[in-house]
């Protein structure tokens, strides 16, 4: 007998060896045990949206009603200048947003290009539901979600506005991201029940060119829940995201024995190697896997994340490359 199994069977986990021996990566510093219900987001709003979703999970209710309001909260912000009303705009000053949501099972649903309407998530929450589809984008997007009632807003804000006129000054008109004008908040969720969930919701990368789509609505790369291994989301420069897949891969590299932090790290490192020159480039992954353990990874310092259960609310630094 290995001395991993002599060990798993003096804590008397026995139940646990025929996954423990499957799982060749598997640390048993890495719980398997389902734990109590748990959400984290992305960046410091994590807090405010973790606190609005986790209200719906200690009621008993599900992962997917609960990501839904957790981000719902950050798009109806007309402060957050990265997600929802207030987004900034692209180069011709559109707000165009980006949204996604998937339940473990694999529903899912998502829009992109999404113009006058505050909450995308939202709509794609209804694609998910309502619509043989998975994702709509741009005017179709928006018939979608007026026929569902929801009302057209205008996003642009005063304050994005002069911010924007300011940029257009200024710039090349070259559309671009750095690691402090993108924040979009994706949020993980473990219920009660042991379901889990996702949501991300963003106005994209900053005056970006008028049509472009970040990883932000792409199943896969700006989010992906498997509930036979876990769920993962990502935040940065998008085009970096959808190019490896990102937050698929970090379920992968999960059901293949990483814990969610080393899986964050091992994706990261691969973005950095088929990006080695770009020096602006930032990328975040947050990642929960379906016994509650949680790990989040960025390029570059300067990435964070909310996590809540019934007994901490609290902001963790991620680990980062460089
Ligand atoms: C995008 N990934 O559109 C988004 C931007 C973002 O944190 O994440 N900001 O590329």
């Amino acid at each position: 007998m290995s001395s991993r199994r002599k060990f798993v069977k003096k804590l008397g986990l026995t139940s646990l060896l025929p996954f423990i021996s499957k799982s060749k990566g598997l640390s048993l510093g890495h719980s398997c045990i389902p734990k109590d219900p748990i959400m984290i987001s992305t960046w410091n709003h994590g807090l405010t949206a973790n606190k609005a979703g986790f209200q719906i999970i200690i009621n008993g209710g599900s992962a997917i009603d609960a990501v839904e309001k957790a981000v719902v909260e950050i798009e109806n912000d007309p402060e957050n200048k990265t997600v929802g009303i207030g987004g900034y705009p692209d180069r011709d000053g559109n707000v165009t947003l980006d949204a996604c949501i998937m339940k473990g099972d694999g529903s899912c649903g998502s829009v992109a290009f999404l113009q006058n309407i505050q909450n995308p998530i939202s709509v794609a929450k209804l694609v998910m539901e309502e619509t043989p589809h998975i994702m709509l984008v741009g005017e179709g997007a928006k018939k979608f979600a007026m026929e569902h009632g929801f009302k057209e807003v205008n996003l642009l804000t005063e304050s994005t506005k002069k911010d924007y006129e300011n940029w257009l000054k200024d710039t090349d008109y070259v559309p671009m991201i750095n690691i402090e004008n993108h924040d979009t908040v994706s949020t993980l969720a473990l219920d009660n029940h042991g379901n889990l969930a996702g949501a991300c919701t963003t106005s994209g990368a900053a005056w970006k060119m008028h049509g472009r789509v970040g990883d932000s609505p792409i199943i896969g790369a700006g989010l992906f829940v498997d509930e036979e291994v876990g769920a993962a989301a990502a935040t940065g420069w998008g085009e970096a995201v959808i190019s490896t897949s990102g937050s698929a891969m970090v379920v992968e590299a999960m059901r293949n024995g990483m814990t969610p932090s080393k899986a964050c790290e091992y994706i990261s490192k691969r973005i950095m190697k088929k990006y080695p020159n770009v020096d602006w480039l930032q990328v975040g992954f947050i990642a929960l896997d379906k016994y509650g353990n949680t790990g989040a990874f960025s390029l570059k310092k300067g990435f964070n994340y909310a996590v809540t259960t019934k007994d901490k609310h609290e902001l963790i630094d991620a680990n980062y490359l460089m």
